[in-house]
C-alpha cells in the first residue's frame, strides 16, 4: 500500500505541476501582502519641499490624518539637517537638552508611525527649530475606523479625507485574477 495515496502527500519528484502550483501560491501571497501593505500611506514630509527652514510644518500637518501603520519620510541633504523625535515639551520649548528619544541623520529618515500617540519631531541644528523646523503629528487607530462626524480640533482646522483608502481593495481581486491565470497557464506549460 501506497502510505502517501492514503494520507494524500503529495510526490513531488515525480510531479512537476506541483512545485509550480507551491511558486504560484507563494506568489499570490507575495501580490496579497503587498496590497495590505498599499493600505499604509507614505508621507514625504513637506512634500516637495521637504525637511527644510522656512517652512510651515504645521499646516503640511493639518493637510493629512495620520494612521498607525503610516511612514513620515523626512528628506534633506544629508548633514544639513537632521531628525530628532522629542517629547512634546521639547518640541514645543525647542530645548533638546531633555526629551530627546531618537536621533536621525540619514537624509532620508524613514520613521514608521507604529503607535496610536503624538508624534513629535525637530532639527536640532542651532536656530533651525526656532525657525519653523519642528513637526507634531497625532497618530489615530486607523484609515477605515468609522468618523461619523469630525472630531472637534483645538486648531479649528478642516479633516482632510484619508488619502489612500480603497487601494487594497483594488489589488486584491487583480492579485487573485494573475494567481488564477497563471495556474492554467502553467497547466498548460507543463502539459
Ligand atoms: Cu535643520
Amino acid at each position: 500500500m501506497d502510505v502517501r495515496k492514503v494520507f494524500g502527500i503529495p510526490k513531488f519528484s515525480s510531479s512537476s505541476s506541483s512545485s509550480s502550483s507551491s511558486l504560484l501560491w507563494l506568489f499570490l501571497f507575495l501580490l496579497l501582502e503587498r496590497a495590505i501593505e498599499l493600505d499604509a500611506a507614505v508621507y514625504i514630509v513637506g512634500d516637495e519641499d521637504g525637511w527644510t527652514t522656512g517652512y510651515n510644518y504645521l499646516s503640511w500637518s493639518m493637510k493629512y490624518n495620520f494612521s498607525v501603520g503610516d511612514t513620515l519620510v523626512f528628506n534633506y541633504v544629508k548633514g544639513q539637517h537632521n531628525t530628532w523625535e522629542v517629547t512634546e515639551g521639547a518640541y514645543r520649548s525647542c530645548n533638546m537638552s531633555t526629551g530627546v528619544l531618537k536621533q536621525h541623520r540619514s537624509g532620508t529618515d524613514q520613521i514608521a508611525l507604529s503607535e496610536e500617540r503624538g508624534y513629535w519631531f525637530v532639527c536640532s541644528i542651532e536656530g533651525h527649530c526656532p525657525g519653523g523646523m519642528k513637526l507634531g503629528v497625532q497618530v489615530t487607530a486607523n484609515h477605515d475606523a468609522p468618523s461619523p462626524e469630525a472630531p472637534p480640533s483645538d486648531n479649528g482646522g478642516g479633516q482632510a479625507p484619508p488619502p489612500d483608502a480603497g487601494a487594497a481593495t483594488s489589488v486584491a481581486p487583480a492579485a487573485i485574477f494573475i494567481a488564477w491565470f497563471l495556474h492554467f497557464y502553467l497547466s498548460f506549460a507543463s502539459a
